[in-house]
């Protein structure tokens, strides 16, 4: 019997260990998958086997056998799970009294087995032919006044070969309407990084952690999202690399951390103090703190002392100056005042950083979804810039991507802003003219719902309407189309928030062989560091009437394009066709590509700024100037709080795996909300008092979400936290970073009412 009230206590072990190895274990029995399962975990991560669907980080060292963590074991479980969805279900169920039920609830129901219809009569979603299906959606958007009036979504599970095939389908059908998970993730990343440096990615591989002399983790919950790359930063920390994380919250395993496969560790109950400088920053203080790290440098350069790289600014940068001089123009009142941050500390990350001859910057979450998320990544290269951190072994950008595939959806052509040379490619390799307007966003997406000029939505994987800011309003736009389809492993949200027609389309998933008439067929995936492997599913499909979203991309291109001379029935069959497109409208990264993914490590895509080569208009490294200190817009109100959304660990973002969150200490609850017990004393609450939280916001719009319970937790002055996706309703859609469309989800001015 589980207990299902509510508890809160501290967690005071370190992260991974028994913790973690316990939490496995009960994931896999409680989904049935142990024998089945230890199967599929035996083949992942390893060369012939598939790669993980949990996060982006490249995989361990396949020499290693068993290599698998707790969040990419639940992901396996809760994919590979004997529950099933039937037509028996959903007959049992209207979609009102499927509405009613928690996203939990809805994920424990199982795996998706046959393509659905919905039915307005009876309210229900009803069995259909997968012809029928094609048919509907090709009857949908030809019918449309203009290909734009059509939303086509990724999520960043979809492989290589499925995203570019959708993306030629989509460009020949005549839009650039690719909405992407990555447009509230990481396209801060995507855009702000090259005006600096020419790439829209990170510059680091896994072997530079071996040669790192520090390495900052900032706004990055490690231990929960990219487990596996604590046994990176746990290796670097018995080096004796200094360790400098940066974070409103202080993560337990940033802090101590158990090898759950150090036999030793484990026996003795031992681990690795992880991080050796913790920043506890306000939300929205890096900025701060990064100009505060500068300004120590630059004043000890002023003193006489040579610690920049002068040879590398001079050699390979423009706009050095311009960055100083506005470094230097900052008062260590408002540095401290703002970051949150003690001067003494600032100066002691800048000695750390002083002292490294090869410093790598790891992000997530925490740097990108803000207001001004584009131009703070642009400062995180100044840093690197000033000390010559490119082009050497152990130095870097590292953005920490989200989905597994997410970064391989945009190389392959998942881009609502296409470049007139990649379009010119996609004509001379296809032999069509693809349209040249920008596309929609995300947030573009959701206003081209509520004006009315978007009828259909297409979701290839994702939960679109459950992950976008402002869910009331985004409900009210997504029902007001004619036709939205998901294609999916699992049920969700955005199967139940539907149009007038609404499709569930089932998909083999990652862990899954695909046979087809050509044998069997893998698919490829590029992770966080640029590195395509290739990825073989081992289980059988969950139903016999699933597709490999490959064949679903084709069959709904047929559908829609009837006479198209693109020969989309032999790309169903055979996938390394689809490589060898991609081969030809890539050639500088993919040439050879059939060739080369034989390789069992597969290979890295070259990012020029490794070689001190910038793809710049100008072929130089820039500073780029981001005036003052803050990172969001100042509000006046007093009684102001920031909210950050987050994940707990029991979830993989709207996927709920249970109502915990150990390393927190919350346990069968996700409505709460973390708080400093001064900021709570100061508006006369208890501890574990029941508040609602409205968001600040001059549009005249009430957002507000009630019955979150305060509890105290070690967060900075005025800095708040709770859960994504429970409290999507007060993030304003409105409220992102004009550069890159993503939602400022980390800064949410808020205001609590008892
Ligand atoms: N198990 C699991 N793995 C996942 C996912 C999952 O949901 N579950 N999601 C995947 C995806 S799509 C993504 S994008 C990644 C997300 O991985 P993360 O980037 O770790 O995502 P978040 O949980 O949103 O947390 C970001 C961190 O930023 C901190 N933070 C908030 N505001 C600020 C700030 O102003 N400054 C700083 N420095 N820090 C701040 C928060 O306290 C938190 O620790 O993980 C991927 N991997
Ligand atoms: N407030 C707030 N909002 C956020 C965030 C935040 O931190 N705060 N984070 C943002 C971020 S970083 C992201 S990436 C987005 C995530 O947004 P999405 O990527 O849209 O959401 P997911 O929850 O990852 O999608 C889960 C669904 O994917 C389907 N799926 C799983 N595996 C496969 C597969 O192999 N193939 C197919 N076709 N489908 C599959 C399942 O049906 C499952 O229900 O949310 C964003 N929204
Ligand atoms: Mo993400």
């Amino acid at each position: 019997m589980t207990d299902h009230k509510p508890r809160y206590k501290a967690y005071h072990h370190p992260a991974g260990g028994w913790g973690a190895a316990g939490a496995t274990a009960k994931v896999l029995l409680e989904q049935s998958v142990v024998t089945k399962g230890s199967r599929a975990l035996l083949a992942m991560n390893q060369p012939g086997g598939f790669k993980c669907p949990s996060c982006a980080f490249p995989d361990p060292d396949c020499k290693k056998t068993l290599e698998f963590c707790e969040n990419g074991a639940k992901a396996l479980a809760f994919e590979a799970t004997k529950r099933r969805v039937t037509r028996e279900f959903f007959a049992s169920h209207t979609v009102s009294e499927l509405m009613e039920k928690s996203d939990y609830w809805l994920e424990m129901q199982g795996r998706l087995t046959e393509p659905m219809r919905y039915d307005a009569v009876s309210d229900r979603y009803v069995p259909c032919e997968w012809d029928e299906a094609f048919a509907m959606i090709g009857d949908h958007l030809r019918a449309l006044e203009s290909p734009h009036h059509a939303e086509f979504y990724t999520s960043g599970r979809t492989p290589n070969e499925a995203a570019f095939l959708y993306s030629i389908f989509v460009r020949a059908f005549g839009t650039n309407n690719f909405p992407d998970c990555s447009n509230m993730c990481h396209e801060p990343t995507s855009r702000g990084l090259p005006p600096s440096i020419g790439v829209g990615k990170g510059t680091v591989v896994m072997e530079d952690f071996e040669h790192a002399e520090a390495i900052f983790v900032i706004g990055q919950n490690t231990g929960t999202n990219s487990p596996r790359m604590m046994t990176n930063l746990v290796e670097a920390r018995k080096r004796g690399v200094p360790i400098v994380a940066v974070n409103p919250m202080p993560e337990r395993a940033l802090i101590r951390f158990t090898e759950p496969q150090d036999v030793i560790q484990m026996a003795t109950f031992g681990s690795t103090p992880i991080a050796s400088e913790f920043v506890h920053i306000r939300i929205g203080g890096d900025l701060a703190l990064f100009k505060g790290m500068m300004k120590v440098m630059f004043e000890r350069e002023a003193q006489g002392e040579t610690v920049l790289d002068h040879d590398f600014i001079r050699e390979h940068t423009v706009g050095f100056d311009l960055v100083r001089q506005d470094v230097l123009a900052q008062s260590w009142r408002d540095i401290v005042e703002i970051s949150g941050v003690e001067e003494a500390q600032i100066r002691r990350c800048a000695e750390i950083y002083m002292r490294s001859r090869a410093t790598m910057i790891c992000y997530g979450m925490g740097l990108t979804q803000h207001q001004e998320g584009s131009r703070l990544l642009q400062q995180v290269v100044n840093l690197l810039l000033i000390k010559g951190n490119f082009g050497k072994p152990g130095a870097g950008i590292a953005p920490i991507r989200g989905h597994s595939n997410v970064q391989g959806d945009r190389t392959v052509g998942i881009d609502e802003k296409p470049t007139d040379d990649y379009l010119d490619r996609v004509r001379d390799v296809f032999g069509f003219e693809p349209p040249r307007g920008h596309g929609h966003h995300t947030v573009e997406t959701v206003e081209a719902m509520q004006n009315g000029t978007a009828k259909v939505f297409i979701g290839m994987g994702g939960n679109f309407v459950r992950a976008v800011p402002d869910t009331e309003r985004s409900y009210a736009a997504m029902r007001k189309l004619a036709l939205t389809v998901g294609i999916n492993t699992k049920l969700n949200r955005g199967h139940l928030v539907h149009g007038r027609n609404a499709l569930i389309l089932p998909v083999v998933a990652r862990s899954e062989a695909i046979y087809t008439l050509a044998g069997e067929q893998f698919v490829t995936i590029e992770d966080s560091m640029s590195t395509v492997t290739a990825s073989r599913g081992v289980l059988a499909p969950a139903s016999p009437d699933l597709l490999p979203e490959v064949e679903i991309v084709c069959r709904m291109a047929r559908a829609t394009l009837p006479d198209s001379k693109i020969p989309w029935e032999s790309y169903i069959e055979d996938y390394s066709l689809i490589r060898d497109k991609i081969a030809d409208v890539y050639p500088e990264i993919y040439s050879d590509f059939s060739e080369r993914i034989k390789r069992p490590q597969g290979f890295h895509l070259d990012v020029p700024p490794r070689r001190l080569v910038w793809p710049t208009p100008n072929g130089k490294a820039n500073f780029l100037l981001m005036p003052g200190l803050e990172v969001n817009a100042p509000v006046s109100d007093p009684a102001m709080l920031r909210l950050a959304t987050v994940r707990s660990h029991d979830q993989f973002n709207t996927t709920i795996y249970s109502y915990n969150d150990r390393y927190r200490g919350v346990y069968n609850d996700r409505m709460v909300l973390f708080m400093n017990a001064d900021d709570r004393a100061a508006r006369g609450l208890a501890s574990g008092a029941r508040i609602a939280l409205e968001t600040i916001s001059d549009d005249g719009v009430r957002r507000r979400v009630e019955g979150l319970t305060v509890l105290d937790y070690p967060m900075p002055r005025g800095a708040v936290a709770g859960y994504y996706p429970e409290l999507n309703p007060l993030l304003p859609l409105e409220y992102y970073d004009k550069i890159s469309g993503t939602p400022a989800a980390k800064s949410i001015p808020v205001r609590v009412v008892a």
